[in-house]
């Protein structure tokens, strides 16, 4: 039991709506005590003792993971559910045809059912967070209510938590309440038996009200369904703020990109989940003099400046990156960021107490204890053995810890940004890089953002491409066609002069015969070179059908790719391109109905036009 005598206690708080929150959220769900998360380093370390005591957490070699825990979750509770993830504006059409919806006073009563003593035998805690640096204009704070200490320390480490926040909010502050419970209630005397606790997945739910900003989710204690500033605050009800204030709360990367001679530029980029965003943020560059440090690897609010550029601020202080695939090779930078004060979900244990995962570069020491607890033997001859992490394993990490972190990263006025890039998994039609001619065609880019579907799923055929407009397909908390149209007008309110270029990536192009044709990892420090070029004007450009290319020897090759490869990842593939155009007029754009703006569909029948004058 958390000793209250020693934390601050709810009774101490002198902001009035807060108070009178917590204690209706108490009345509804029971608690045994209510602690208030002050941020010290203290009840950190005692909420940590709490779940190893009983057997929520194993404690790490103090030699090779210094103040790190591992924690396992329920097999049914392992990452994001999309599912149950609801938007619940007051129409559907608020929420878009992108989006799950349901009626908002429907989904309370239903929520207040499953709320209504859900933490009896538990504790309530109360975390007042900063998402980014406290007191920066472009921060906002919220309050999550949960009864997960797990949550609790994680957000610790992903957030700003504690008094200070507190103070910034004074007696009247603006606050996003945010209501969380891992949805178990235990009886008297009964305890979780050293169980991730959750509800079965049909009582799970990610709600989102973007009329009234608020934030309820029941039933799951992992990742973004429970820490509730990530994706639920910083993405998907900051999208609805970030509309109605005239700013922009994306799913992107930012990194600082420093040349030979000393100059740095600022580069934000989106690409849906799993296409190696950590890794492009903390990249080591291969070619000489050049320098990348990170700045956050996720998400990025960007507002205007006084000056009139678009300055990007990190909402987070940690990393939640995935452990499967992370080694030295891929990156070394999170590795040595994630190596003290660490908490890993779903990684393997070895013998000695550290942990393990697939594709961290060295065979497993020995016999492990897998993500099941269960003891697990690696078998290489075995293609079928059962991973010993789950993949969607994590390790969350203070932002500070990170080799590379850019000084800038926790600067309350952000960073200036000179480039925003979007990009994801297309083996085909798309090249390694290109430039959009202007704003808009940067924001037609953005919406046609897409990987290709690898194995053919129940409901998708291999092949077909699975769009995910600016990587905000799970996180856009209201109608898809207004967000692009948010996007032109943020563009129409600058200077063109002074907005970000925006680019169009794809790191994964492959080969007829499936071999990659481009590295990937530090060599797309050479793309950023030409990246930083463009945005200096010095770069060797030639104008396309679809926008700004490099010509074939503006881009440093690496050693591993010849100059051919390098005709086919900077080629103009306009039967490709024109199979493109169809798959959005027909499959994609007419989605959006009305709510698409008129720009985007005169930027897709620009682009058709330039490709069949290309082709004739
Ligand atoms: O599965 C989860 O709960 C985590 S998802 C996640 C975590 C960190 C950064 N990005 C993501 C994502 O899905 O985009
Ligand atoms: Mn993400």
């Amino acid at each position: 039991m958390v000793n209250k005598e020693k934390f601050m206690t709810i009774n101490d708080v002198k902001h009035v709506k807060l108070v009178q929150w917590v204690n209706e959220i108490a009345a509804l769900t029971t608690p045994d005590a209510i602690v208030l998360a002050d941020g010290s380093a203290a009840q950190y370390d005692e909420l940590v003792n709490e779940c190893v005591e009983k057997g929520l957490c194993v404690r790490l070699n103090e030699e090779k993971k210094p103040h790190s825990v591992l924690f396992n979750s329920d097999p049914s509770d392992v990452a994001r559910v999309e599912k149950r993830t609801f938007i619940a504006a007051k129409t559907k059409d608020e929420a878009g045809p992108t989006n799950n919806w349901i009626d908002p006073v429907e989904l309370k009563k239903t929520l207040t059912g499953l709320y209504s003593g859900c933490m009896k035998g538990r504790t309530m805690y109360v975390i007042p967070f900063s998402m980014g640096p406290l007191g920066s204009p472009i921060s906002k704070l919220g309050v999550e209510i949960t009864d997960s200490p797990y949550v609790v320390i994680n957000m610790m480490i992903m957030t700003r938590v504690g008094v200070k926040v507190l103070d910034l909010l004074g007696t009247d502050g603006y606050f996003v309440p945010c209501l969380h419970s891992v949805g178990k209630p235990l009886a008297a005397g009964e305890t979780d038996g050293g169980k991730w606790p959750c509800a079965p997945m049909e009582n799970k739910y990610i709600a989102q009200f973007p009329e009234t900003r608020e934030i309820w989710s029941f039933g799951s204690g992992y990742g973004g369904n429970a820490l509730l500033g990530k994706k639920c605050l910083a993405l998907r009800i900051a999208s609805v703020l970030a509309r109605d204030e005239g700013w922009l709360a994306e799913h992107m990367l930012i990194l600082k990109v420093t040349n030979p001679e000393g100059k740095s530029r600022f580069v934000t980029a989106a690409f849906p989940s799993a296409c190696g965003k950590t890794n492009l943020a903390m990249l080591i560059p291969t070619i000489e003099g050049w320098k990348v440090e990170t700045v956050g690897d996720d998400i990025a609010w960007m507002k205007y400046g006084a000056d009139g550029r678009l300055y990007a601020i990190n909402p987070e202080a940690g990393f939640f990156g995935v452990a499967p695939g992370t080694s030295a090779k891929s990156n070394k930078n999170a590795l040595i960021a994630a190596s003290k004060n660490t908490i890993f979900t779903n990684v393997a244990l070895t013998a000695d107490k550290d942990v393990w995962w697939e594709g961290i570069g060295y065979d497993a020491p020995g016999p492990l204890t897998d993500w099941h607890g269960n003891e697990w033997i690696q078998d290489k001859s075995n293609k079928e053995q059962a991973p010993a992490a789950h993949p969607n394993s994590r390790f969350t990490a203070p932002a500070n810890q990170c080799p590379c972190i850019a000084p800038e990263w926790e600067d309350p006025q952000g960073v200036p940004v000179s480039a925003i890039l979007f990009g994801g998994r297309r083996p085909s039609t798309i090249p390694l890089v290109h430039m959009a001619r202007n704003w808009n065609h940067g924001v037609f880019l953005g919406s046609i953002v897409g990987s290709e579907v690898t194995a053919a799923t129940l409901d998708v055929k291999a092949g077909t491409i699975r769009r995910d407009p600016f990587a905000m397909l799970p996180f856009c908390g209201y109608n898809m066609g207004d967000y692009f149209k948010h996007w032109i007008e943020v563009g129409k309110a600058g200077d063109a002069d002074k907005l970000p270029k925006i680019f169009y990536v794809n790191w994964f192009r492959k080969t007829a015969e499936g071999k990659w044709l481009w590295p990937g990892y530090g060599d797309n420090s050479r793309v950023l070179k030409w990246i930083f070029e463009c945005c200096e004007g010095t770069a060797k450009t030639v104008d396309t059908p679809i926008g700004i290319m490099p010509t074939v020897d503006a881009i440093d090759r690496p050693a591993d790719v010849s100059e051919e490869d390098m005709k086919e990842l900077l080629k103009v593939d306009v039967d490709g391109w024109l199979k493109e155009v169809e798959d959005i007029r027909t499959n994609h754009y007419p989605k959006f109905g009305a709510h698409l703006p008129a720009e985007l569909a005169e930027m897709l029948d620009t682009l058709e036009a330039n490709l069949k004058a290309a082709k004739n």
